[in-house]
């Protein structure tokens, strides 16, 4: 496989992924379709090889854009243009259908028109609902759908549009689904870089409900690894769960920010919790290690050593990511403005 179309790669992983592919394969040529939403940032695209990779500004819900820009010997679309953030979404739904679950059968129609050779799904562990706080409790690839926020159902809803294409037409399909995700070029909206970004400016860390909520944290670059050997080795038809085995309450991951950072847990505030706040996401990625080979490289310590290194260093795309929009964003959800200490 050599030419690529990814969608969303403007936005915090596809900007990742990008960046990995083009470093893993020297030839490989890349066409990277992205709406350039609030999320898409052009920051993100700093420093890459313009001969290899190419920009275009689309919308996937646009078929007629998505014909014009997916050239024919494509070998993979992987499709990671989405509405990605739960609050969000509990505000206003509509966007979060329209490109999630509107934008992922364009793109599956025009992989079958276009010939393209494989199709992969970037899902997500929030289609399968919240576990119990019981360790032994995970997801696994065969857990039954359960999502409860519109992102939620939108993602769950284009895996069955994935799943419909390759049952119905043949089309090689692969879906990866991940968990919370942290790393460098994370938009502020999402926990651990807000947390992070408030913190770095003595600002209060929100912190939902009673806090004890649990994640399974994964470094944006494992995450990225994992979608790169599912997209070569994986089975036709399957789907990988990804994660890195880190789970962490929420509470403990703003200790944790503000300890390494030595700024005083009199930061965390609690507030009101998030509608149908889901309790625990919590994986097992045995098919993922077994059927793929794959491992995550970092700890939660040194994933989270190089986030802060990456964060303190580039002041700049936070204060630009923290202008602008995010600051209506911000009021209408925290109920305070962005810096209010
Ligand atoms: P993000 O919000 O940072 O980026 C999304 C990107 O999609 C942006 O560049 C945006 O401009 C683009 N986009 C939005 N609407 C579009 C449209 N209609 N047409 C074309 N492009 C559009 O998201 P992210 O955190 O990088 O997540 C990427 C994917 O991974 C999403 O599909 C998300 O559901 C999934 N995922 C995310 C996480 C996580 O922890 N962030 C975990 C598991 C799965
Ligand atoms: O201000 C906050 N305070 C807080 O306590 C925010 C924004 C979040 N939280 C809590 C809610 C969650 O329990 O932190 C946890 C993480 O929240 P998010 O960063 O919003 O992530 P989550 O809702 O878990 O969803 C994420 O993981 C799966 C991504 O945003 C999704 O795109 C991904 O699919």
């Amino acid at each position: 496989m050599n030419r690529f179309f990814i969608t969303g790669g403007a936005g915090f992983i596809g900007s990742a992924f990008v960046r990995l592919l083009l470093e893993e394969r020297p030839s490989c040529n890349v066409t990277n379709f992205d709406a350039l939403t609030y999320a898409g940032n052009m920051d993100n695209l700093e420093g890459l090889d313009k001969t290899r990779h190419q920009l275009v500004q689309g919308d996937v819900a646009a078929r007629d854009s998505v014909l014009a820009a997916l050239e024919s010997g494509t070998d993979a679309i992987i499709n990671f243009a989405a509405e990605s953030h739960v609050d969000r979404s509990i505000l206003s739904a509509d966007e979060f259908l329209r490109t999630n679950i509107l934008g992922t059968q364009v793109l599956l129609d025009a992989a079958r028109e276009c010939g393209v050779r494989r199709f992969l799904q970037v899902s997500t562990d929030e289609v399968l609902g919240s576990l119990p706080e019981d360790e032994t409790a995970y997801f696994t690839e065969n857990s039954a759908f359960a999502p409860n926020s519109p992102y939620a159902a939108s993602k769950a809803a284009a895996e069955h549009l994935v799943r419909a294409a390759h049952h119905t037409f043949g089309l090689d399909t692969v879906v990866t689904r991940c968990g919370n995700n942290y790393g460098p070029r994370q938009f502020p909206e999402k926990f651990l870089p807000l947390a992070l970004s408030n913190a770095m400016n003595d600002e209060p860390i929100p912190l939902y409900g009673d806090g004890q909520n649990v994640r399974d944290w994964i470094y944006v670059m494992d995450h990225c690894r994992a979608i790169l050997l599912a997209l070569r080795q994986g089975h036709a038809g399957a789907v990988y769960n990804i994660g890195a085995r880190n789970e962490h309450r929420n509470i403990e991951v703003a200790e944790s920010l503000l300890d390494a950072l030595g700024k005083p847990r009199s930061l965390i505030r609690f507030v009101k919790d998030r509608l149908g706040h889901d309790r625990r996401y919590a994986i097992d990625p045995s098919r993922a290690e077994s059927e793929l080979g794959w491992r995550p490289l970092e700890t939660w310590e040194s994933g989270l050593r190089k986030t802060i290194a990456w964060y303190q260093e580039n002041s700049r795309w936070i204060e630009r990511a923290r202008s602008g929009a995010y600051r209506d964003y911000y009021k209408q959800q925290y109920g305070t403005e962005v810096g209010a200490a």
